[in-house]
């Protein structure tokens, strides 16, 4: 079925004149601004951001779910879902797995299934924050920072296990996230709490193979309604201090309080040399994981222009694992997917084409408004001829989404996998 994605230059050529005279007038402008198009092609190309297992499926909400046809019923449908979005972006060359979600039952099997798509893994991500069927201890009154020391064990255990199958399958980094906390006031000691989930990190930590990074990944709130254990991205970086230099921190931009200065933190964390990655998605009210980009544009921006701010300094430890967190009720994850891949890379491009010589000046003389125009003209440019050029350079769509749905793919794996039972997808 992936077969059918391989026509992407017949699609393309229907859009190619028209995409020619956009890229030739945004180029245009761009060198009036003596900004090099070629340099923004070429840097746009080099964008990369991991698909991740859990959301290939229409996911989600706390609520209902509205399953969409063909949807992939295991891991393996999963990597060819992704290898789709893969072919059509050339900008997703891997997958972050979820354990035990997307287990696999042959760890060879899905290794040698990934290589013969071309993709790989990304960070692995554990789950202590639901019991499994077969497990001894309860989680709900915690994983790393239970009372019970069997219950801590067994989450410690639980990780190293997944790093164990990481480093199987290839990737060099675990994400992870703890839904630990409390509902009340009272019901948990808030220091000792925090103490015991630093030892069980430092457990986990110990047992990372050569080269592998343990993300913390933070969250104000849900499922602990009163204080969270790893609340906010003082609690993660002091947790990726004391473990060590393998050890850094996780943004998941959906895991904010509303109106966080999301750039301000990142910035904080990169002077720390411990920004470890993220969870792109977008959000309105709170970890609302819409799609990336679609509620406050201008924040993704503001973020990159943090991150390539970063990168043209070539500051210490600035190594930053992209990756994709949200889910789709509505859309069909592969389409949100490649919506979210182009969002990226817009707010990617905007940020390279910055004038960060003039923003330079204009904060050094105090003036507020040409350094926020200054931005905002970077802003404000239409890249999409860019984003869409480094993509056809590299073998992918032009328009992703009608690419997509000229193939026919979605409707052909229906039939494909409309032969067996079901298990739905959850979301992180
Ligand atoms: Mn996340």
């Amino acid at each position: 079925m992936i077969g059918m994605i391989d026509d992407i230059a017949t699609y393309n050529d229907s859009s190619a004149n028209d995409h020619e005279r956009d890229l030739e007038a945004i180029s245009e402008r761009l060198d009036r601004r003596g900004i090099d198009a070629e340099a923004v092609i070429d840097r746009i190309g080099t964008f990369e951001v991991a698909v991740p297992s859990w959301a290939l499926g229409t996911g989600g909400t706390r609520f209902g779910r509205f399953p969409i046809e063909g949807e992939p019923r295991n891991v393996y449908e999963k990597m060819d879902d992704t290898a789709v979005i893969q072919k059509l972006t050339r900008a997703t060359p891997r997958v972050s797995l979820h354990i035990p979600w997307d287990e696999p039952d042959d760890v060879d099997r899905l290794k040698a299934h990934a290589d013969d798509r071309g993709l790989g893994f990304d960070a692995v991500n554990s789950n202590t924050f639901q019991d499994q069927p077969d497990q001894e201890h309860s989680y709900k009154f915690g994983s790393f920072s239970h009372t019970d020391p069997a219950v801590r064990q067994q989450a410690v255990d639980h990780n190293l296990h997944v790093v164990e199958l990481g480093e199987a399958l290839g990737s060099e980094a675990i994400t992870i996230w703890l839904a630990d906390g409390s509902n009340f006031p009272g019901q948990m000691n808030l220091r000792k709490s925090f103490d015991r989930v630093l030892g069980g990190l430092e457990t986990v930590y110990d047992g990372l193979p050569d080269g592998w990074r343990l993300y913390t990944e933070h969250k104000p709130y849900e499922p602990a309604f009163y204080a969270t254990v790893v609340q906010d991205w003082g609690s993660s970086l002091m947790l990726a201090n004391r473990l060590g230099p393998k050890a850094q921190c996780l943004v998941d931009l959906g895991h904010h309080l509303p109106n966080t200065n999301i750039e301000l933190v990142v910035a904080r964390l990169l002077t720390a040399g411990k920004l470890g990655g993220f969870h792109f998605n977008d959000s309105k009210y709170g970890d609302d994981d819409l799609t990336t980009g679609s509620i406050k544009p201008y924040q993704l921006f503001l973020v990159f222009n943090e991150l390539v701010d970063a990168e043209e300094e070539d500051l210490d430890n600035f190594n930053p694992d992209y990756m994709i967190d949200q889910s789709h009720n509505l859309k069909d994850p592969i389409e949100a997917f490649l919506q979210t891949v182009d969002q990226l890379q817009k707010a990617y491009a905007k940020a390279v084409i910055v004038d960060r010589d003039a923003l330079s000046e204009y904060q050094q003389a105090n003036d507020a408004l040409k350094a926020e125009e200054t931005l905002k003209q970077a802003y404000e440019t239409g890249v999409s001829p860019l984003v869409a050029e480094a993509r056809r350079r590299q073998g992918g769509a032009l328009n992703p989404v009608a690419a997509f749905r000229a193939s026919g793919y979605r409707e052909a794996v229906h039939e494909e996998r409309s032969d067996e039972g079901y298990t739905p997808p959850q979301s992180l």
